[in-house]
């Protein structure tokens, strides 16, 4: 322990003075471990005891991955010096388009331990595990060389990963203050910087920190979901419109109007009193032209073989036109098969309705958990929910959440509002959806653009949590 303290002082990769860390708080301390590939003996000497440190705490593993990138050679020295399968994980933001995520053989189910250089809030290492259980792994524990104690631990535990430090700061400081490399004040500086910065981490995190883009390159993504995902980042909109108007020539002016500030937009066909086909093509038509999916409302909830002729017949012929539909899980899985047997050959996706916006709804608790089982059961086809909030951990899936204004409250029928902020940052969905907050604006297309913006500054709120 001694000889590493002392071998990090000398290289400068812990430096003391005043920094600005990346959350902007200044720090006595600071850790650049970058520096430690240019000196190969401490190295080895860091890798070995990364090791050493994941067999002593009796860690089970098939494959290691290090967070990108200070943690990557320490990954590779470990994996090669002891014949161990090794993952990279990709860091770039955006502009995945056919890349992978993660580099190597993934094989589901297999536990990867991850490796880190040094842990503040633990969300750099959270951010790997997400990927890494999107792909199907299992994420137990994280090895790490430095500890900062400022609540990294607490947070990871709190999402399933145990963390194994080498040293934590209090006891780099204590080995460097018994070799005469820091004085007591600075120690007793360090000390206090660590008691007044813990980050508190939330109980729960129910919100994913990955960006949409990387999402949509997530293996097993459904093609729904991987288009959606794409619309979202280059539209930088996460909101889907309620086009509820019951009148067409209504329905195509919103569509045309709003398109370029939606990313979808939701209908209920049986609501308009002079339907036509020929609104549905224009429909499409203006779906394709302002790039923007349309989501038919029609909550299917009876047995499979009747579904099937409302979604493809009737005088609506909803799989024709609509990207996306919903369904009650009520029925159990017919419902989704039926609906499946139309819709997959189409390219189209559904929904699974895990909870509602409306006041006494009955779908909570078990109920809502039977219905993302039935999701998961049936991802080829499902990619997602109308829910709340975040109900499943798959990061494929979608979650959509009607009930939205700028103000909480509701209105005289039961609805209930959450606010673009509680329902992206708080609850964890990924998409707003919309109706009366703007179709009762004077003008609508700016109000579409003040929930844009309210939806996307809150995704982006919830994707730039850093170390
Ligand atoms: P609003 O005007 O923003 O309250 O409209 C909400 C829309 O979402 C409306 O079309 C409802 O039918 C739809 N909705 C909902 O409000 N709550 C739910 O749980 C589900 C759908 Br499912």
């Amino acid at each position: 322990m001694e000889l590493l303290a002392a071998e990090l002082h000398r290289v400068q990769a812990l430096k003391f003075g005043r920094f600005t860390l990346k959350s902007g708080i200044l720090s006595p301390v600071y850790f650049d471990l970058r520096v430690i590939v240019s000196h190969p003996e401490l190295l080895n000497q860091v890798t070995d005891r990364l090791y050493q440190t994941a067999q002593d705490a009796g860690v089970q593993y098939n494959t290691v991955c290090g967070v990108p990138y200070t943690a990557l050679p320490l990954a590779t020295i470990i994996c090669a010096s002891h014949l161990l399968p090794m993952l990279i994980r990709r860091k770039e933001a955006k502009d995945y388009g056919t890349k992978r995520l993660v580099e190597g053989v993934i094989t589901p189910g297999q536990t990867c331990l991850i490796i880190e250089d040094v842990v503040t809030s633990g969300s750099s290492v959270l951010e790997t595990a997400e990927v890494l259980r999107g792909e199907g792994l299992q994420v137990t524990d994280a090895i790490v060389l430095v500890d900062r104690e400022q609540g990294g631990r607490e947070k990871l535990a709190e999402n399933g990963i145990r963390l194994h430090a080498i040293c934590t700061l209090t006891q780099l400081m204590d080995v460097l203050q018994r070799l005469g490399k820091v004085d007591a004040e600075m120690v007793e500086n360090v000390r206090r910087f660590i008691a007044e910065n813990k980050v508190c981490a939330p109980v729960q995190t129910p919100r994913t920190a990955l960006s949409y883009s990387s999402r949509a390159a997530l293996s097993d993504i459904h093609p729904v979901a991987k288009r959606l995902f794409h619309i979202m980042e280059k539209k930088e909109s996460n909101l889907c419109v309620s086009a509820d108007v019951t009148a067409s020539a209504e329905l195509l002016q919103l569509a045309a109007e709003l398109g370029p500030s939606i990313c979808m937009l939701k209908t209920h066909v049986d609501i308009l009193s002079d339907f036509t086909p020929d609104v549905s093509s224009q429909l499409r038509a203006l779906a394709d032209q302002h790039n923007f999916l349309i989501f038919e409302d029609r909550k299917f909830a009876d047995i499979g073989n009747t579904v099937k002729h409302q979604y493809e017949g009737g005088i609506f012929k909803i799989s024709s036109w609509a990207d996306v539909v919903n369904v009650h899980a009520v029925p159990g899985p017919g419902v989704v098969q039926g609906l499946r047997e139309v819709g997959e050959a189409l390219g189209r996706g559904c929904l699974v309705i895990a909870e509602m916006s409306s006041k006494g709804s009955l779908a909570t608790g078990g109920y809502t958990k039977a219905a993302v089982a039935l999701a998961e059961e049936h991802a080829s086809f499902v990619f997602g929910f109308i829910s709340g909030g975040k109900v499943s951990e798959r990061l494929q899936f979608l979650h959509l959440t009607p009930g939205v204004q700028m103000q909480p409250g509701g209105d005289s029928l039961g609805q209930q509002y959450q606010t673009p902020h509680d329902v992206i940052l708080n609850q964890g969905s990924d998409i707003i959806i919309v109706g009366r907050g703007i179709l009762s604006a004077k003008k609508r297309p700016e109000a579409a653009e003040t929930y844009r913006r309210a939806g996307w500054e809150a995704y982006m709120a919830r994707t730039s949590g850093g170390e």
